[in-house]
């Protein structure tokens, strides 16, 4: 059964203030599995080409700016219903607007530095997994029977 996927993007200001295990802990306790993940500082080309969608928008000079500052973790994850829920677990866009609990709700306060990115659709995600991860994922399968550790 092909499981749904996300691209969940860690940005600058996340990796700066030492955010990357927490995050990380919350997609992970939720149950999501881990398929892909980089550290890694993007020219302003790949910024624009992520962010596309939003250049017509007075921000968007600024998001660029912001996204090229430093390295962002690049990550894909997996797991039934993961766009929608991953972007439960981020919160809302403007950390004012996001509830406690959420990432941002719990770690950002203005817009401009709200600290993570997940795609909003599956179709999106596709497009993001794609531009960031053009050699593709990693397929694996836990060998592990689930009940036992060792
Ligand atoms: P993201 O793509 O980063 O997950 O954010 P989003 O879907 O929740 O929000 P979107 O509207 O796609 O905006 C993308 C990012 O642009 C910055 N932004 N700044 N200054 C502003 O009014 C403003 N509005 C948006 C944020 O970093 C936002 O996450």
């Amino acid at each position: 059964m092909a499981s749904e996927l996300s691209f969940i993007m860690i940005k600058p200001d996340g990796v700066q203030r030492g955010l990357v295990g927490e995050i990380i802990v919350r997609f992970e306790k939720k149950g999501f599995k881990l398929k892909a993940l980089k550290l890694v500082q993007v020219e302003r080309s790949f910024a624009e080409k992520h962010y596309e969608d939003l250049s017509s928008k007075p921000f968007f000079a600024g998001l660029v700016e912001y996204i090229v500052s430093g390295p962002v973790v690049a990550m894909v994850w997996e797991g039934k219903g993961v766009v929608l829920t991953g972007r439960k677990i981020i919160g809302a866009t403007k950390p004012a607007e996001a509830n406690p609990g959420t990432i941002r709700g719990d770690y950002a306060i203005d817009v401009g530095r709200n600290v993570i990115h997940g795609s909003d659709s599956v179709e999106s995600a596709h497009k993001e997994i794609a531009l960031w991860f053009p050699d593709g994922v990693v397929e694996w399968h836990s060998s592990l029977h689930p009940w036992i550790n060792e």
